[in-house]
């Protein structure tokens, strides 16, 4: 009987992931369900997770969450503890990183800048980015484009925020062997060079479907990277995953693929 339940709910859920995504929350469960279900792997650090920790790698009693092994992949957290003294949760966590930004996305809407402004979004208590996604169904749709979304080491994704991608001088090594630099001066992020292509692709991509602007030398750029790393099996997989998961890929990836 249990199992018959079980089996009723996947059928009634796996409807909830058909389309393409309603929710941020949708879109990080369609990632997981139908993209990331056989590559377990983050996007910058190559470092091995799990999306439920059944093993109990922590041993905390919770084998619901999402898990990695940071001795993997050679990477060693910058801050093991937080400010407060406390064990830094996000070294061992995976989350789902944005690669082009909200904020470069949605940063300049009058929603986003102006919230205070919007009664409802008073009423909610909605601010900037928030206020925005509940106002703006562009920036809403582009926010959730599972085109855009990676599974990434937590430290890393909360370290890179809403710094811009940029080639950064020198080959610091801030998180063990793993291959990514913050400038936090400059407010600029560097990925390693195996991503760089994977990177200029989603940005093309969102500044042609999403209408993003964005500083000319920064799509130079993009260009640049991507030139310089093609498309790989794994990439244009993802891509045809998420094609038939949200209805739709990203025509450089595929473009690109179809050459190969
Ligand atoms: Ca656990
Ligand atoms: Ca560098
Ligand atoms: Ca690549």
């Amino acid at each position: 009987m249990k199992k018959l339940l079980t089996a009723l709910l996947l059928l009634v859920c796996s409807n909830v992931y058909a389309g393409y995504p309603t929710s941020f929350s949708n879109a990080k469960t369609k990632a997981e369900k139908e993209v990331y279900f056989d590559r377990s792997t983050t996007f910058y650090c190559q470092c091995d997770f799990v999306f439920d920790d059944v093993k109990d790698v922590d041993n905390d009693g919770n084998i619901t969450e999402t898990k990695i092994d940071p001795k993997a992949c050679g990477y060693e957290p910058r801050n093991p503890i937080t400010k407060k003294g406390k064990e830094n949760k996000r070294v061992s966590r995976i989350e789902w990183e944005h690669i082009m930004t909200a904020n470069m996305i949605g940063g300049h809407l009058d929603q986003w800048k102006n919230y205070k402004n919007y009664q409802i979004c008073k009423d909610k208590n909605y601010k900037t980015r928030e206020c925005a996604y509940y106002l703006v169904p562009e920036f809403k749709r582009a926010h959730d484009d599972m085109n855009n979304l990676v599974p990434a080491v937590g430290e890393l994704n909360g370290d890179r925020s809403n710094f811009r991608f940029a080639n950064i001088e020198g080959e610091k090594r801030a998180y063990g062997q793993c291959d990514f630099e913050v400038d936090f001066e400059a407010d600029t992020a560097e990925p390693a060079d195996n991503v760089k292509g994977n990177i200029g692709r989603v940005y093309l991509h969102m500044i042609k479907e999403h209408k993003v602007l964005l500083p000319e030398e920064t799509i130079k750029m993009m260009m640049e990277w991507s030139d310089l790393d093609p498309v790989d099996a794994w990439e244009c997989e993802r891509n045809e995953r998420i094609k038939k998961s949200q209805g739709l890929g990203n025509s450089f990836v595929e473009a690109a693929c179809g050459k190969r």
